[in-house]
């Protein structure tokens, strides 16, 4: 299989920090990096890698003749059959390269395997889509939100802060060393890409929310969890837009 993700992108992120912490090796599922640019409002477009075999089979760079949400990650099985939303890719990986990982992600319990699921459903559908940096740019420049830098938008730090705070609750019940219990599981997977952001957001991560500050520490003190992050720029999410065409295009849009 190969995963076509980019280190900039955190729903791809879940899926890297799911592989390495698993311990499925790389002849199972290949890693490809999309490449990447901004388009004229600064907004990041992921694109198909030059010279790559699927690349050439659509016969273009532009991501969305490959993948029609035109996002990443996107999973590419053996036979060809592509797979996209890093929840149900991960969910395919537990059931079919499983087996050859060295540690599980899921706890025993099915009441805690819950909660981690819990967890990865408001991360994945609650906070990343209205955080998202190009749906913030997209409505300051067109639909007329106010301006801000996109990163600190007021927007954006208000849906961080509403869902980190039901998080805060639900992990009062949950956590252990970890955010479900003493291992790290998909849950941790879907919450360090997602604090990533928030720290790039300036959120005050142990002043605000302890408890998901305290699994967020233990996370990133896991070697696999270290490794990915390195490897994606450090720990706080690193700028994923280009801030002088953002200037430039929405000082031309504004009203
Ligand atoms: N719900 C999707 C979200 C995927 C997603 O939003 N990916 C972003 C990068 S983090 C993307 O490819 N954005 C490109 C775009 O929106 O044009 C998932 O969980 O995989």
């Amino acid at each position: 299989m190969r995963l076509f993700f980019h280190p900039a992108s955190s729903a791809s992120m879940r899926v890297t920090l799911y592989l390495r912490c698993r311990g499925i090796p790389a002849s199972l599922v290949e890693l490809v990096s999309t490449g990447f640019e901004t388009d004229h409002r600064g907004i990041p477009v992921f694109t198909m890698p030059e010279g790559d075999p699927e690349t050439e089979k659509v016969g273009t760079t532009d991501l969305t003749a490959f993948n029609p949400e035109g996002r990443i990650p996107v999973l590419v099985l053996p036979d060809g059959r592509k797979m996209t939303q890093s929840g149900p890719i991960v969910d395919y990986l537990e059931e079919s390269t499983g087996r050859h990982g060295h540690r599980s992600m899921q706890p025993d319990d099915p009441w805690l395997r819950a909660q981690m699921r819990r967890i990865m459903w408001i991360v994945a559908a609650d906070i990343q889509p209205y955080q998202n940096i190009p749906f913030i740019i997209q409505a300051i420049g067109e639909w007329g939100m106010v301006k801000a830098p996109p990163t600190e938008h007021p927007l954006r730090r208000h849906f961080i802060r509403r869902e980190f705070g039901a998080l805060e609750t639900i992990l009062r019940q949950c956590a252990g060393r970890h955010a479900v219990g003493n291992g790290i599981t998909l849950a941790d997977c879907f919450l360090v890409p997602q604090v990533r952001n928030a720290l790039l957001a300036g959120i005050d991560l142990p002043a605000e929310f302890p408890l998901l500050s305290r699994a967020w520490e233990h996370a990133v003190a896991e070697p696999d969890v270290e490794a990915v992050l390195e490897e994606a720029g450090g720990i706080v999410q690193p700028y994923a837009f280009d801030a002088d065409k953002f200037e430039i295009y929405t000082t031309i849009t504004e009203p």
